[in-house]
């Protein structure tokens, strides 16, 4: 009776063990500009140990911009880049070394940018990135980024002005979409000053804001054949040519 019971609590323990180490979660943990992959954490906007760990799922949240304890400007430095160069993002479970996200989490990428002076409060955002679903091959970005180390290039706009910009990099988990509140969203902000001759300002949306519980790239069941997947959000309106 004793001795089963304890069975019975190890068995237990051990199930917890294995769904943590199963539930691979991600962040943004990495940049590289002009070549040079920089430390840890650089110039990315703070992540507490829990929010590293669990992705949000309240659409309404504020967290859904970057997923920080601390949104202020002051919490990170900020990456000089040229307008038009491209940046590297790139994502782990933990660390620099091993797993990017589990296989599981398929779903697509996206990247905005907004002003840093607004520091992502209002309809600021804009989409400069996404890769959704190729139903030719069936790959997620999700799929393509773990074959990829976790690395994802993006260009920064070469028409947009120069200046602070926020660089907010999203993987949506589609795996227990099929529920409404099931997607899970991990977006992570980079700080970066922008230089350049640009002169544009885009129009942006607002995050929170713009997805819906409802949309058909966020309440979907990705088990299901699918000949085209609706990427949520704005169209991207700069793709930095
Ligand atoms: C990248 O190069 C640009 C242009 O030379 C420079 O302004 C910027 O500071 C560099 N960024 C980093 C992170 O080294
Ligand atoms: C990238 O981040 C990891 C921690 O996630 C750190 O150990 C590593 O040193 C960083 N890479 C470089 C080149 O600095
Ligand atoms: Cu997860």
């Amino acid at each position: 009776m004793a001795l089963s019971s304890f069975i019975l609590v190890i068995a237990a323990f051990c199930l917890v063990l294995l769904s943590f180490g199963v539930q691979a979660h991600t962040y943004l943990s990495n940049l590289s500009i002009n070549g040079t992959r920089l430390p840890f954490g650089r110039c990315i906007r703070p992540l507490s140990a829990s929010r590293r760990t669990f992705p949000v799922q309240d659409l309404s949240s504020p967290d859904l911009r970057c997923r920080t304890t601390d949104m202020s400007p002051s919490a990170t430095d900020t990456c000089g880049i040229l307008a038009g160069s491209t940046i590297t993002v790139e994502w782990h479970h933990q660390g620099d070394q091993g797993e990017v996200i589990s296989a599981s989490h398929k779903g697509p990428c996206l990247v905005y940018m907004a002003p840093l002076e607004s520091n992502g409060e209002g309809n600021v955002w804009f989409k400069i990135f996404e890769d959704g679903y190729d139903a030719t091959n069936k790959q997620w970005c999700v799929d393509k980024l773990i074959k990829n180390g976790g690395k994802l290039g993006v260009v920064i706009p070469r028409d947009i002005r120069a200046g602070g910009y926020l660089l907010r990099t999203e993987i949506m988990a589609l795996h227990n979409a099929r529920d409404v509140g099931g997607m899970q969203d991990y977006a992570n902000c980079a700080q970066l000053q922008v230089a350049g001759n640009g002169k544009k300002t885009p129009r942006g949306v607002a995050i929170p804001g713009v997805y819906k519980a409802d949309d058909p790239g966020i309440l979907i069941n990705i088990y299901k054949k699918m000949e085209k997947y609706a990427i949520p959000g704005p169209p991207v309106l700069y793709k930095g040519e």
